[in-house]
Protein backbone atom coordinates (compact mmCIF):
# COMPACT_ATOMS: atom_id res chain seq x y z
CA UNK A 1 0.00 0.00 0.00
CA UNK A 2 1.47 3.64 -0.41
CA UNK A 3 3.32 5.10 1.85
CA UNK A 4 3.02 8.35 0.32
CA UNK A 5 1.76 11.54 2.11
CA UNK A 6 -1.99 11.70 2.65
CA UNK A 7 -3.88 14.01 0.90
CA UNK A 8 -6.22 16.02 2.80
CA UNK A 9 -9.08 14.62 1.98
CA UNK A 10 -7.13 11.34 3.11
CA UNK A 11 -6.17 12.44 6.19
CA UNK A 12 -8.00 11.23 9.21
CA UNK A 13 -10.15 14.59 10.93
CA UNK A 14 -13.58 11.75 11.58
CA UNK A 15 -13.50 13.06 15.25
CA UNK A 16 -11.79 16.28 15.15
CA UNK A 17 -15.42 18.48 15.77
CA UNK A 18 -17.38 17.96 18.63
CA UNK A 19 -19.85 15.31 17.92
CA UNK A 20 -22.82 13.29 19.85
CA UNK A 21 -21.62 9.85 20.18
CA UNK A 22 -21.98 6.50 18.16
CA UNK A 23 -20.85 3.63 17.47
CA UNK A 24 -17.54 3.19 15.51
CA UNK A 25 -18.72 1.66 11.83
CA UNK A 26 -16.27 0.61 8.86
CA UNK A 27 -18.47 2.70 6.65
CA UNK A 28 -17.37 4.75 3.77
CA UNK A 29 -15.97 7.94 5.47
CA UNK A 30 -13.26 5.64 7.90
CA UNK A 31 -12.65 3.56 4.27
CA UNK A 32 -11.69 6.68 2.76
CA UNK A 33 -9.04 7.75 5.69
CA UNK A 34 -8.35 3.92 6.95
CA UNK A 35 -4.21 4.39 6.35
CA UNK A 36 -3.95 7.32 8.03
CA UNK A 37 -6.01 6.51 10.50
CA UNK A 38 -4.64 2.90 11.66
CA UNK A 39 -0.62 4.55 10.85
CA UNK A 40 -1.21 7.42 13.26
CA UNK A 41 -3.72 5.07 15.95
CA UNK A 42 -1.65 1.68 16.01
CA UNK A 43 1.83 1.97 17.48
CA UNK A 44 3.58 -0.63 15.43
CA UNK A 45 1.14 -0.80 12.40
CA UNK A 46 3.88 0.36 10.04
CA UNK A 47 6.22 -2.62 11.59
CA UNK A 48 3.54 -5.21 11.65
CA UNK A 49 2.65 -5.35 7.86
CA UNK A 50 6.08 -6.02 6.38
CA UNK A 51 6.94 -8.88 9.03
CA UNK A 52 2.92 -10.19 8.24
CA UNK A 53 5.39 -10.94 4.58
CA UNK A 54 7.85 -12.67 6.39
CA UNK A 55 6.10 -15.04 8.52
CA UNK A 56 4.25 -15.75 5.80
CA UNK A 57 6.79 -16.88 4.01
CA UNK A 58 8.31 -19.12 6.92
CA UNK A 59 4.74 -21.19 7.24
CA UNK A 60 2.71 -21.26 3.63
CA UNK A 61 3.07 -24.99 2.53
CA UNK A 62 2.67 -25.34 -1.50
CA UNK A 63 -0.77 -26.56 -2.74
CA UNK A 64 -2.19 -24.50 0.58
CA UNK A 65 -4.73 -22.09 1.38
CA UNK A 66 -3.86 -18.53 3.11
CA UNK A 67 -6.56 -15.75 4.63
CA UNK A 68 -6.79 -13.01 5.60
CA UNK A 69 -9.49 -12.45 7.96
CA UNK A 70 -10.75 -8.69 8.61
CA UNK A 71 -8.47 -7.72 5.43
CA UNK A 72 -9.82 -4.01 5.56
CA UNK A 73 -7.59 -2.17 2.34
CA UNK A 74 -5.89 -5.28 1.70
CA UNK A 75 -2.27 -4.09 3.60
CA UNK A 76 -1.98 -6.74 5.34
CA UNK A 77 -3.21 -8.88 2.56
CA UNK A 78 -0.55 -7.88 0.40
CA UNK A 79 1.93 -8.27 2.98
CA UNK A 80 0.90 -11.95 2.61
CA UNK A 81 1.27 -12.36 -1.16
CA UNK A 82 4.16 -11.21 -1.30
CA UNK A 83 5.36 -13.48 1.07
CA UNK A 84 3.70 -16.88 -0.54
CA UNK A 85 6.31 -18.42 -2.47
CA UNK A 86 4.05 -21.05 -4.26
CA UNK A 87 2.29 -20.39 -7.56
CA UNK A 88 -0.45 -23.49 -6.64
CA UNK A 89 -1.63 -21.75 -3.37
CA UNK A 90 -4.68 -19.64 -3.09
CA UNK A 91 -4.69 -16.46 -0.63
CA UNK A 92 -8.15 -15.65 0.21
CA UNK A 93 -9.20 -12.23 1.86
CA UNK A 94 -12.64 -11.45 3.75
CA UNK A 95 -14.09 -8.13 5.40
CA UNK A 96 -17.73 -7.16 6.09
CA UNK A 97 -17.91 -4.06 5.40
CA UNK A 98 -18.63 -3.29 1.60
CA UNK A 99 -16.36 0.41 1.63
CA UNK A 100 -13.81 -1.40 2.67
CA UNK A 101 -13.58 -4.41 0.20
CA UNK A 102 -14.03 -1.75 -3.13
CA UNK A 103 -10.89 0.16 -1.95
CA UNK A 104 -8.80 -3.28 -1.28
CA UNK A 105 -9.94 -4.46 -4.39
CA UNK A 106 -8.37 -1.44 -6.35
CA UNK A 107 -5.20 -1.22 -3.64
CA UNK A 108 -5.01 -4.80 -5.28
CA UNK A 109 -5.14 -4.59 -8.75
CA UNK A 110 -2.26 -1.81 -8.11
CA UNK A 111 0.13 -4.66 -6.87
CA UNK A 112 1.82 -6.03 -10.06
CA UNK A 113 1.93 -9.65 -7.90
CA UNK A 114 0.95 -12.43 -10.27
CA UNK A 115 -0.80 -14.95 -7.25
CA UNK A 116 -4.77 -14.04 -7.85
CA UNK A 117 -6.33 -12.77 -4.43
CA UNK A 118 -10.27 -13.87 -3.96
CA UNK A 119 -12.05 -11.38 -1.83
CA UNK A 120 -15.38 -12.48 0.07
CA UNK A 121 -17.72 -9.78 1.42
CA UNK A 122 -18.95 -11.77 4.44
CA UNK A 123 -18.86 -12.07 8.53
CA UNK A 124 -15.25 -13.97 9.14
CA UNK A 125 -18.14 -15.76 11.40
CA UNK A 126 -19.56 -17.49 8.12
CA UNK A 127 -16.08 -17.95 6.10
CA UNK A 128 -15.61 -21.62 5.30
CA UNK A 129 -11.71 -21.94 6.11
CA UNK A 130 -9.63 -25.48 5.25
CA UNK A 131 -6.59 -26.36 4.21
CA UNK A 132 -5.01 -23.18 5.59
CA UNK A 133 -1.06 -22.78 6.40
CA UNK A 134 -1.34 -19.04 7.32
CA UNK A 135 -4.16 -17.09 8.60
CA UNK A 136 -4.18 -13.47 9.14
CA UNK A 137 -6.40 -11.71 11.89
CA UNK A 138 -4.76 -8.26 12.05
CA UNK A 139 -6.60 -6.43 14.54
CA UNK A 140 -9.66 -7.96 13.73
CA UNK A 141 -10.75 -10.22 16.26
CA UNK A 142 -10.97 -7.32 18.59
CA UNK A 143 -14.10 -6.60 17.04
CA UNK A 144 -15.47 -9.66 17.16
CA UNK A 145 -18.43 -10.61 20.00
CA UNK A 146 -17.03 -11.92 22.90
CA UNK A 147 -18.99 -15.17 22.93
CA UNK A 148 -17.73 -15.78 19.66
CA UNK A 149 -14.33 -15.50 19.69
CA UNK A 150 -13.80 -19.41 20.43
CA UNK A 151 -15.95 -20.90 17.89
CA UNK A 152 -13.74 -18.55 15.42
CA UNK A 153 -10.63 -19.59 16.78
CA UNK A 154 -11.44 -23.62 16.52
CA UNK A 155 -12.82 -23.50 13.25
CA UNK A 156 -9.33 -21.65 12.45
CA UNK A 157 -7.47 -24.03 14.07
CA UNK A 158 -9.12 -27.48 12.64
CA UNK A 159 -9.05 -25.61 9.50
CA UNK A 160 -5.33 -25.46 9.64
CA UNK A 161 -2.83 -28.11 7.99
CA UNK A 162 0.11 -29.54 11.06
CA UNK A 163 2.72 -26.98 10.47
CA UNK A 164 0.37 -23.93 9.79
CA UNK A 165 0.54 -20.93 11.93
CA UNK A 166 -2.06 -18.07 12.32
CA UNK A 167 -0.22 -14.48 12.97
CA UNK A 168 -2.90 -12.66 15.68
CA UNK A 169 -2.39 -9.07 16.45
CA UNK A 170 -4.38 -7.04 19.21
CA UNK A 171 -5.16 -4.46 21.50
CA UNK A 172 -4.90 -5.97 25.17
CA UNK A 173 -5.87 -4.94 28.43
CA UNK A 174 -4.26 -5.63 31.46
CA UNK A 175 -4.91 -7.17 34.84
CA UNK A 176 -2.49 -4.99 36.54
CA UNK A 177 -4.54 -1.32 37.06
CA UNK A 178 -1.45 0.43 37.27
CA UNK A 179 0.02 -0.79 33.97
CA UNK A 180 -3.37 -0.41 32.47
CA UNK A 181 -3.64 2.91 32.94
CA UNK A 182 0.25 3.43 32.18
CA UNK A 183 0.18 1.73 28.50
CA UNK A 184 -3.12 3.53 28.10
CA UNK A 185 -1.26 6.60 28.65
CA UNK A 186 1.70 6.06 26.40
CA UNK A 187 -1.04 5.25 23.83
CA UNK A 188 -2.69 8.40 23.72
CA UNK A 189 0.73 9.78 23.93
CA UNK A 190 1.66 8.49 20.47
CA UNK A 191 -1.18 9.41 19.03
CA UNK A 192 -0.90 12.94 20.43
CA UNK A 193 2.29 12.71 18.51
CA UNK A 194 0.89 11.92 15.80
CA UNK A 195 -0.88 14.76 15.30
CA UNK A 196 -4.54 13.86 16.79
CA UNK A 197 -6.22 16.68 19.60
CA UNK A 198 -7.48 15.93 22.89
CA UNK A 199 -10.84 15.58 21.40
CA UNK A 200 -10.65 13.56 18.75
CA UNK A 201 -8.55 10.98 20.75
CA UNK A 202 -11.75 11.13 23.56
CA UNK A 203 -14.23 10.87 21.36
CA UNK A 204 -12.62 8.13 19.22
CA UNK A 205 -12.33 6.11 22.37
CA UNK A 206 -15.87 6.81 23.09
CA UNK A 207 -16.96 5.49 19.67
CA UNK A 208 -15.26 2.03 19.91
CA UNK A 209 -15.52 1.64 23.51
CA UNK A 210 -18.44 -1.06 22.85
CA UNK A 211 -17.24 -1.97 19.83
CA UNK A 212 -13.43 -3.10 20.14
CA UNK A 213 -13.35 -5.12 23.17
CA UNK A 214 -9.74 -5.52 24.17
CA UNK A 215 -9.09 -8.67 26.48
CA UNK A 216 -5.76 -9.66 28.26
CA UNK A 217 -2.82 -11.76 26.73
CA UNK A 218 -3.85 -14.82 29.50
CA UNK A 219 -7.18 -15.00 27.78
CA UNK A 220 -5.37 -14.88 24.16
CA UNK A 221 -3.11 -17.63 24.94
CA UNK A 222 -5.57 -20.17 26.89
CA UNK A 223 -7.84 -19.82 24.33
CA UNK A 224 -5.58 -20.29 21.55
CA UNK A 225 -3.81 -23.41 23.43
CA UNK A 226 -7.71 -24.56 24.09
CA UNK A 227 -8.72 -23.67 20.15
CA UNK A 228 -5.70 -26.08 18.86
CA UNK A 229 -2.84 -24.41 18.52
CA UNK A 230 0.24 -26.10 20.04
CA UNK A 231 2.82 -23.12 20.40
CA UNK A 232 1.58 -19.43 21.09
CA UNK A 233 4.33 -16.89 20.67
CA UNK A 234 4.36 -12.91 21.70
CA UNK A 235 6.81 -11.76 18.86
CA UNK A 236 6.18 -7.92 19.15
CA UNK A 237 4.32 -5.76 21.25
CA UNK A 238 4.55 -1.82 21.49
CA UNK A 239 2.41 -0.48 24.49
CA UNK A 240 -1.18 -2.09 24.66
CA UNK A 241 -0.98 -3.43 20.94
CA UNK A 242 0.72 -7.11 20.19
CA UNK A 243 0.93 -9.55 17.86
CA UNK A 244 1.27 -13.44 18.62
CA UNK A 245 2.36 -16.06 16.50
CA UNK A 246 0.25 -18.98 17.17
CA UNK A 247 1.41 -22.38 15.67
CA UNK A 248 -0.30 -25.82 15.45
CA UNK A 249 2.86 -29.06 15.39
CA UNK A 250 3.88 -30.60 12.01
C1 LIG B 1 -4.88 -4.41 8.07
N1 LIG B 1 -6.19 -6.34 8.75
O1 LIG B 1 -4.81 -3.32 7.47
N2 LIG B 1 -16.33 -10.14 9.62
C2 LIG B 1 -15.60 -9.60 8.61
N3 LIG B 1 -14.86 -8.47 8.78
C3 LIG B 1 -14.89 -7.87 9.98
C4 LIG B 1 -15.64 -8.38 11.06
C5 LIG B 1 -16.39 -9.57 10.84
N4 LIG B 1 -17.12 -10.13 11.80
N5 LIG B 1 -15.47 -7.57 12.13
C6 LIG B 1 -14.63 -6.58 11.73
N6 LIG B 1 -14.30 -6.76 10.44
C7 LIG B 1 -6.25 -4.92 8.41
C8 LIG B 1 -6.86 -4.07 9.50
S1 LIG B 1 -9.24 -3.38 10.73
C9 LIG B 1 -8.50 -3.00 12.24
C10 LIG B 1 -8.12 -4.62 10.09
C11 LIG B 1 -8.82 -1.66 12.80
C12 LIG B 1 -13.38 -5.96 9.63
C13 LIG B 1 -13.73 -4.48 9.56
O2 LIG B 1 -14.66 -4.21 8.54
C14 LIG B 1 -12.36 -3.85 9.30
O3 LIG B 1 -12.12 -3.68 7.93
C15 LIG B 1 -11.36 -4.86 9.90
O4 LIG B 1 -12.12 -6.02 10.26
C16 LIG B 1 -10.60 -4.39 11.12
O5 LIG B 1 -3.90 -5.05 8.44
O6 LIG B 1 -9.57 -0.88 12.19
O7 LIG B 1 -8.30 -1.40 13.95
Amino acid sequence: MSTKKPTADQRDRLFSEAQSTSDFRFDAAVARVFPDMIRRSVPGYTTIIPMIEVITEQYVQPGSRCYDLGCSLGASTLAMRHGIRHDDCELIGVDNSTAMLERCEHHIALDDHPLPVLLRCEDILDTPLNNASVTTLNFTLQFVPLEQRSNLLQKIASGTRPGGALILSEKIRFESEYEQLTQTHLHHEFKRANGYSDLEISQKRSALEQVLIPETLETHRDRLRHAGFDQIIVWYQCFNFVSMLAIKSA
